[in-house]
């Protein structure tokens, strides 16, 4: 179903127009309250009223984490605190959280992308959402519970941890519809397994997962061991939060983008200059509704790719591919660019280890090393060393042929790997430390 047929299937003419006049507004009112925008355009000799054009944007600056980190917590909103009446904040891996801001007007919007994001998913007005995404700073939990309640569905507050109990409540319930990480959606098959409950037999229909990176083959394992639809979500909390793009459940094929209220563009990592669709780069977005804290050209250092293909599903915003990366998550080893993403797809494209797996990188010397520990499957029963061993050298080989780069494998035992709640942390680079 699409929830707001009005602009989810607005003819691009009247959208761009719609995102001009949005645009203007917002530069000037940067302009005018945050001095942070004032000098930034100040350096860059451009002036509110020189954005004529969509194109126009070209000329604004971009904005980085650094200078979220720079006016904490904050300097970078457009309105008195008065006007405030929902701080969440992303911890992030080092230094400071990322700290975001909302007026009423800003929930209501949000609230408003999150039911369109759920009914894009598949989700309807009578469905039962088991929420496992974590309340708190964090905006996964918060924004899927007004998004859902404003679709007018049934909303369970679970959040992350306790995951027995979490089983309980999802039959007991009837749950329909679930929303939590891809990694939690695993754990959560897992643990129901141990309890003697066949997820496939809860009444699932569709899981809108994301917050964190997942590959096409962790959905297939997904679907296969959990008996439902798995949709992808994309968000950040510097943009909104969760609400920024979501896949449709028709099409299960790239992230509807909400285009009226959000500009994305795929820029060139090093030179900064716009890519055309098809290619990628990193994704940088522009708000165009949110009023506490507006950001221009946010730089995501996500990766992925744009393309305007019209959708089976209706909808006609650009949509966004799977994220591939973060220009921050490469791992250098020994020269070679290699991202996480690329070792989960071979792990996960043989039938013999589990989607759980850890990335050790260290330095030995001068020289990198990467090991990596994945758990085998649990329909493997060979004991034989001999077996294991042979296994380690194949999937050794099979990532050095992808990627040029050698790496010890160690196959460990099912479950032994330790399971979030949230996100999951799948690399550990101790040469940082
Ligand atoms: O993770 C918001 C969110 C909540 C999105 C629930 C989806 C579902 P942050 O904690 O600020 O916000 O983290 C944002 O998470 O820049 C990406 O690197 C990553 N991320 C989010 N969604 C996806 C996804 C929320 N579908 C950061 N695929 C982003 C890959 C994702 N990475």
């Amino acid at each position: 179903m699409i929830y707001d047929e009005e602009f989810e299937t607005l003819p691009r003419e009247a959208l761009e127009a719609i995102q001009l006049k949005r645009l203007q507004a917002l530069v000037e009112k940067v302009y005018a309250t945050v001095p942070f925008y004032k000098s930034a355009f100040d350096e860059k000799g451009v002036k509110p009223g020189d954005i004529r054009s969509l194109e126009g944007l070209r000329k604004l600056p971009f904005t980085l984490k650094q200078d979220l980190r720079d006016n904490y917590p904050f300097g970078m909103f457009a309105t008195s605190m008065e006007n405030v009446v929902r701080i969440h904040a992303s911890s992030g891996t080092t230094g400071k959280p990322t700290v975001v801001g909302y007026t009423r007007r800003d929930i209501r919007t949000w609230a408003g992308l999150m039911a369109r994001t759920l009914a894009a998913a598949g989700a309807h007005k009578g469905d039962i959402v088991h929420n496992a995404y974590g309340y708190g700073l964090f905006t996964g939990g918060l924004g899927f519970h007004y998004g859902a309640e404003r679709l007018g569905a049934s909303v369970i507050p679970v959040s992350g941890g306790n995951t027995k109990r979490q089983i309980l409540l999802m039959r007991d319930f009837g749950a329909t519809v679930l929303t939590c990480t891809p990694s939690y959606a695993l754990h959560l098959a897992d643990v129901a397994t141990e309890e003697g409950i066949d997820f496939k037999s809860l009444k699932f229909r569709v899981g809108v997962f994301g917050a964190e990176p997942w590959t096409e083959n962790i959905r297939k394992e997904i679907e296969k061991q959990l008996g439902l639809d798995a949709v992808d979500i994309y968000g950040l909390s510097e943009i909104i939060g969760p609400g920024v793009a979501v896949e449709c459940v028709e099409a299960k094929n790239g992230l509807h983008v909400f285009e009226d209220h959000f500009i994305v563009e795929v820029i060139n990592l090093e030179t900064g200059e716009p890519l055309p669709y098809g290619e990628t780069g990193e994704l940088v977005f522009t708000t165009l509704t949110k009023e506490a804290f507006p950001l221009i050209r946010y730089r995501t250092r996500d990766l992925s790719v744009l393309y305007h293909e019209p959708c089976k599903c209706g909808r006609n915003m650009v949509r966004m591919g799977r994220i591939t990366g973060r220009s921050d998550d490469m791992l250098i080893i020994r020269g070679v660019n290699v991202f996480p993403s690329q070792i989960e797809s071979v792990l996960m494209a043989r039938k013999d280890v589990a989607p759980h797996y850890v990335l050790f990188v260290d330095r030995k010397g001068r020289m990198d090393t990467l090991e990596i520990n994945v758990e085998i499957d649990e329909g493997v029963f060979s004991d034989a060393v001999k077996d294991l061993q042979n296994m380690e050298r194949e999937i050794e080989k099979e990532i050095k042929d992808l990627l040029g780069v050698s790496c010890k494998v160690h196959l460990v035992e099912p479950k032994s790997i330790l399971r979030s709640e949230g996100k999951a942390q799948r690399v550990i680079d101790k040469r940082k430390s």
